[in-house]
């Protein structure tokens, strides 16, 4: 019977991580099993198989980004001479139920691709909770409360996290977080996005665009841990540009049920006394996340965890090495659970994969954490790969760091009678032949331009062999890169001209 089988590996959790682990041990003919099981929301929200990227997170974030961002060129066709598009911004508005419809079916069948591509590489599917009976196993909880008890030589621990709420009144009575913005079936209509993280920025963005009448409140700065000159050049954008209405130095204290479904969030600032108040259909929490490790009863199997973060600590001496090992033989850990990570899908997989090749085919090539890129799906994107111009100060010395900036306008701008600058930095350490320690890019498409040039950082290359040897592409964004110029330092004016 199954209660007599030991699995070679035991995956808990079938998101990013968990999955590309568990198959990757799969091609080397190991008995697998991944569990997964996703607790509802406070609002009652569930979805199927893939984890917190494919059922509230990238995917469903990039397909609304982009189909927002269609709303610029149905908006702006007429300046180009598309006369019969000409719209009143105003009436321009999405049918959420149309939009919602295209995103959570394409979210549906990718939950299906993951049962059948597990079927197909013989891993078992629990749908069930697991939690720790002691290291060697576990116990798994159907959603009948049916308990089953699973033992395996290996565990790897890829729970993720969920979005946090805040400790006020009415906050998980009346409000929703990430988790339940992508499966509305309705327009959120007026909302209130609280919190300053890029997964705030980003809903608040596309919400503004389908017509959701949309604040931002920010307690502190927003895009905490970015370069500091290009968040506020994201929020200049989405204010000045966008009118979308940010309220800076502000923290919500209660949410109370208003008139006709509404919610009257009451909130205090920081500099003024006494509490204001306005009145919202919806109101998104977007405050961080909790890794899910509460419930896994990690102590049982000696497994450490930060007290603070209640991430899991890794039980490995070196961040080069064996950084998903946890303090337990056989148990490890991987993506947004683990301590010292980076929480983006690309490294979760690029752990798993590689955990499950030193695991089960004797390889040693290890999960390198340093120089990954990622995107930020504002409105305008910024996309990034290395040092902020603080850190690189900060740690090379200001007189050691050159940087190498220009203000440009794509062509697509142009194209649609838009005034809108984008903007890019290079960051180089002097000592090291002007080798390039931070890219970063505001404009459109940010994310695609950038990849090719995060390749090549990664392995070192200097801003002469970017923009000495290297032609663009013309015309492109993508060639001001090769193009940068100026420094900070000259003072000339970085703006392009021509
Ligand atoms: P997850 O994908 O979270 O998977 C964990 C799974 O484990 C879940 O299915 C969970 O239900 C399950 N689970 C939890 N506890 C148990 C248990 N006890 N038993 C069984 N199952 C359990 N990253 C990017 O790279 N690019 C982006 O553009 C991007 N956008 C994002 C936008 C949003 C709104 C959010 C919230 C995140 C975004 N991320 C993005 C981050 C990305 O989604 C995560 O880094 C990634 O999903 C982490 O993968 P993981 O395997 O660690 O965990
Ligand atoms: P982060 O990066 O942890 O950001 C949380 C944001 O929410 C941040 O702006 C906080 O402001 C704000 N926050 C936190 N608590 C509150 C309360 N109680 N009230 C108002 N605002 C609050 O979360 P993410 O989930 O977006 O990102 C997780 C990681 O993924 C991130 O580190 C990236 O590397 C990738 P603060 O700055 O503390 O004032």
């Amino acid at each position: 019977s199954n209660s007599a089988k030991i699995y070679d590996l035991v995956v808990i959790g079938g998101g990013s991580g968990g999955l590309a682990c568990a198959k990757e041990a799969a091609i080397f003919g190991k008995e697998v099993a991944v569990l997964d099981y996703v607790v509802p929301t406070l609002k009652s929200t569930s979805w199927g198989l893939g984890g917190t990227c494919v059922n509230v997170g990238c995917i469903p974030k990039k397909l609304m980004h982009h189909i927002s961002q269609m709303r610029d060129i149905i908006e702006n066709a007429h300046e180009a001479g598309w006369k019969q598009v000409s719209v009143k911004p105003e009436s321009l508005q999405i049918d959420w139920p149309t939009m919602a419809t295209r995103v959570q079916n394409y979210v549906k069948s990718l939950n299906w691709g993951h049962r059948v591509a597990l079927r197909e590489n013989k891993i078992e599917y629990i749908n069930a909770k697991a939690k720790f009976k002691d290291g060697e196993t576990i116990v798994a909880t159907d959603i009948k409360g049916g308990e089953k008890e699973i033992k395996a030589k290996n565990f790897v621990i890829a729970v993720g996290g969920r979005p946090k709420y805040p400790d006020i009144p009415g906050a998980k009575e009346f409000g929703i977080t990430s988790d339940d913005l992508f499966w509305l079936k309705n327009t959120p209509g007026k909302t209130l996005v609280v919190g300053g993280s890029y997964v705030a920025l980003e809903c608040a963005g596309f919400l503004h665009a389908f017509g959701c009448d949309t604040t931002v409140m920010v307690r502190s700065i927003a895009l905490r841990g970015f370069d500091r000159q290009m968040a506020e050049m994201v929020t200049e954008h989405m204010e000045k540009e966008k009118k979308i209405k940010f309220i800076y130095g502000a923290e919500p204290i209660e949410v109370i049920q208003g008139d006709s479904g509404k919610y009257r969030v009451k909130w205090k600032k920081e500099k003024n006394p006494g509490e204001m108040s306005d009145l919202f259909d919806t109101v998104l929490f977007a405050i961080g996340r909790d890794p899910c490790t509460l419930e896994l009863n990690l102590s049982a199997a000696n497994v450490s965890v930060d007290p603070n973060t209640k991430k899991i600590l890794s039980g490995s001496n070196s961040k080069t090495v064996d950084m998903e090992k946890t303090s337990a033989p056989n148990i490890y850990a991987i993506g947004d659970v683990l301590q010292g990570g980076v929480e983006l899908t690309p490294v979760a997989i690029k752990a798993g994969k590689l955990l499950a090749r030193r695991l089960f085919h004797k390889e040693t090539a290890q999960m390198n954490y340093d120089l990954i890129a990622t995107t930020v799906f504002t409105p305008l994107e910024y996309a990034c790969v290395g040092m902020t111009e603080e850190e690189a100060s900060c740690k090379l010395g200001e007189n050691n760091v050159e940087v190498y900036h220009c203000y440009f306008k794509p062509l697509e701008i142009v194209a649609m009678g838009q005034q809108q600058s984008c903007y890019m930095k290079m960051i180089c350490d002097i000592n090291k032949s002007e080798k390039v320690v931070g890219l970063h890019i505001l404009g459109l498409n940010a994310g695609e331009i950038l990849q090719g040039f995060a390749a090549a950082i990664k392995h070192g290359i200097t801003y002469s062999q970017i923009c000495l040897n290297t032609i663009g592409i013309h015309p492109t964004s993508a060639e001001e890169v090769v193009k940068l110029h100026i420094t900070k330092r000259s003072n000339i004016d970085p703006h392009l001209t021509g």
